[in-house]
């Protein structure tokens, strides 16, 4: 059975009080290896290795540094197809995606930091007669990195890349439910010659590992993605310790399609926004908005994709639908339809486990994809976080109408507007509460842009300047020029 270890002090090691979770392969239900259950003295281990680390590694130049994330990025690039096979069995997901994007993805992450860092970011601000004011941007130190289960190596990447090319030291712990390719990650940041301590990687539960991390007094920085109710518990821990708190949590994003959209693509594009991933991505488009003139075209039409979706074993290439990632999740995805249920919606397709999947499967996370329509935009299934293979649709009558609608909820991640019309496209992106408002399109990343959301979706901007920044202290050092 195979054992995911920490990485601690550039070595792959057991947890110290010798406990371990189960991990359970999702399209099966069956235990395929077991997880270090690491705890505050692991922790401690990694904060004591990161500490002696950071002098040397921060001294470094960050062309320097970014040639050993390049190193790493080589290493990963190289794996692809085990790490895809490895995240696919881990996270339920179909192969084909983790191959495709999963991966790639991490290796980008890893590339784009090691070259953004590199250049100075220190500001000069003249006081006339007076002073020169130079803005150094410091290394912070030791931070804790925090990534979930639904993208896991590409979402852990993201954290490490700019946190490192910063000069920073990390201790970061992936998802409980999805550590295998961390581990992997780890022994290749071994084998490429990170130095000791400069990436220590945890593996446990959100409880034991994930506290003891938000909770330690020398990490002084902490960045999360994961769910709203996970990312106010963690600000509530790191308060009394004054941390530095990055939060990229969940999404209720609406997707909305007017009376003028290229229908086509739209449809085509709603469908993956709202199914990618098991619809266990924070950007996915789990509300679709649509003006009525086209309602009942757009309701035929992802109903019929939805109905075509080939759900089944995630190690096939042709799958297009996975498992979700664990029975408890699965269960409260069935949960939110039943609720969806009794709220007077209806429930045009999907709704249950499938019936037919190959026999490897039989005990298997799975869930079909599930379309609902006829509920208020107030309707909890309208306004909370599902995180499943779940869309709702809905009618609006004008462009106010899809505002005020796509702004009903707590969350302002992101929202995708379908129209042809240059002036509806300023005034509609003008008016919705999100981080990220595509028009036309669907998750097309540019990682140079500030990514993150508003109102309980988040707090800070990873991405870009904006996600190193994050990694650093300003300081300002103010020269007199006159006495
Ligand atoms: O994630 P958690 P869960 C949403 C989605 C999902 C819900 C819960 O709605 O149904 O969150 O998912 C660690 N201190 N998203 O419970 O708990 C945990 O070990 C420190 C949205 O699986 O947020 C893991 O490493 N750490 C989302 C990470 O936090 C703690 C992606 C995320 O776990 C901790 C995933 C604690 N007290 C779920 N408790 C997105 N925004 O993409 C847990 N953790």
């Amino acid at each position: 059975m195979e054992s995911i270890r920490n990485t601690i002090d550039g070595a792959m090691v057991d947890p110290i009080g010798g406990h371990w979770i189960e991990n359970v392969e999702p399209a099966t239900g069956a235990v395929c290896g077991r997880i270090a259950a690491s705890d505050e003295l692991d922790v401690q281990a990694a904060v004591d290795a990161a500490e002696r680390a950071f002098p040397d590694w921060s001294a470094r130049s960050a062309a320097e540094r970014g040639s050993l994330l390049h190193h790493l990025a080589d290493a990963v690039e190289a794996e692809t197809e085990s790490l895809a096979r490895m995240e696919s069995i881990d996270n339920g997901k179909p192969i084909d995606l983790a191959r495709n994007v999963d991966i790639p993805r991490a290796v980008t992450n890893l590339r784009f930091f090691a070259d953004a860092g590199v250049g100075s970011r220190t500001e000069t601000h003249v006081t006339e007669g007076a002073a020169i004011n130079t803005v150094l941007r410091e290394p912070i130190g030791v931070v804790g990195l925090i990534s979930p289960w639904n993208l896991p190596l590409y979402l852990l990447t993201w954290k490490i890349a700019p946190a490192l090319i910063m000069g920073n030291t990390c201790v970061a712990k992936p998802s409980e439910l999805t550590p295998v390719t961390a581990a992997r990650l780890g022994e290749l940041a071994i084998a490429v010659g990170f130095p000791p301590g400069v990436l220590n990687i945890i593996h446990g539960s959100g409880q034991a590992a994930g506290e003891a991390i938000v909770t330690h007094p020398r990490i002084r920085a902490v960045s999360f993605t994961g769910g709203t109710d996970t990312g106010a518990r963690i600000a509530t821990a790191a308060a009394p310790h004054f941390k530095k708190l990055s939060l990229e949590l969940g999404g209720k994003n609406p997707n909305i399609i007017f009376e003028d959209a290229d229908l086509d693509t739209a449809l085509r594009m709603s469908l993956r926004s709202s199914f990618a991933n098991q619809g266990q991505i924070c950007l996915c488009g789990s509300r679709i908005l649509a003006h009525h003139a086209v309602y009942d075209r757009v309701v035929e039409s992802i109903v019929a994709g939805a109905k075509e979706l080939r759900i089944g074993d995630p190690l096939e290439d042709t799958t297009q639908q996975g498992a979700l990632v664990s029975q408890s999740h699965r269960d409260k995805v069935a949960h939110c339809v039943d609720l969806a249920r009794n709220e007077g919606g209806d429930v045009l397709c999907g709704g249950s486990a499938p019936g037919d999947l190959p026999e490897r499967c039989r005990g298997g996370f799975f869930y079909e994809p599930t379309v609902i329509t006829g509920l208020p935009m107030d309707a909890k299934t309208n306004s909370r976080e599902i995180f499943g293979p779940v869309v709702t649709i809905t009618p609006f009558a004008s462009q106010e109408e899809a505002i005020e609608m796509a702004n009903a909820t707590d969350y302002g991640l992101s929202a995708s507007i379908w129209t042809t019309d240059a002036d509806r496209i300023h005034a509609v992106a003008a008016g919705i509460e999100a981080g990220t408002v595509w028009v036309n399109c669907w998750m097309l990343r540019d990682l140079r842009v500030p990514f993150g959301g508003v109102k309980h979706s988040g707090v800070g901007r990873e991405g870009g300047e904006d996600g190193m920044r994050f990694f650093t202290e300003p300081k300002t050092i103010c020269e007199a020029t006159s006495t």
